[in-house]
């Protein structure tokens, strides 16, 4: 079983990345993205789904045009992990 974050390590990683914000339901955190258009969203999602594959570590998300709304939470942790916290760590260094 994968280690779920405690409360003050979610905080931590929520105020690392002002973008994002928790959802208590499911404790992931999720992230809208807004592109100039389809094409720039759609590469933006290809290079976070390298990244992904490399971490083994896989995003919930959904696009419409140049907008991607990202979730992220470890299934198999059934919340929050510490690879929930480096995807967004390199999600956010593609900006
Ligand atoms: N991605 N978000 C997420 N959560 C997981 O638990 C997960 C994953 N990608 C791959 C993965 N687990 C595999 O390690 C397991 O399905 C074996």
């Amino acid at each position: 079983m994968v280690q779920k974050l405690d409360d003050a390590q979610r905080d931590a990683l929520l105020a690392r990345f002002p973008g994002w914000t928790h959802e208590p339901k499911r404790d992931a955190i999720t992230r809208q993205f807004k592109f100039d258009d389809f094409a720039q969203a759609f590469g933006f999602m290809a290079s976070v789904a390298i990244i992904a594959e490399k971490m083994d570590h896989h995003p919930e998300w959904s696009n419409v045009y140049n907008r991607v709304d990202i979730l992220l939470t470890t299934h198999d942790a059934d919340g929050l992990s510490e690879r929930d916290a480096k995807l967004a760590e390199a999600i956010e260094a593609l900006l």
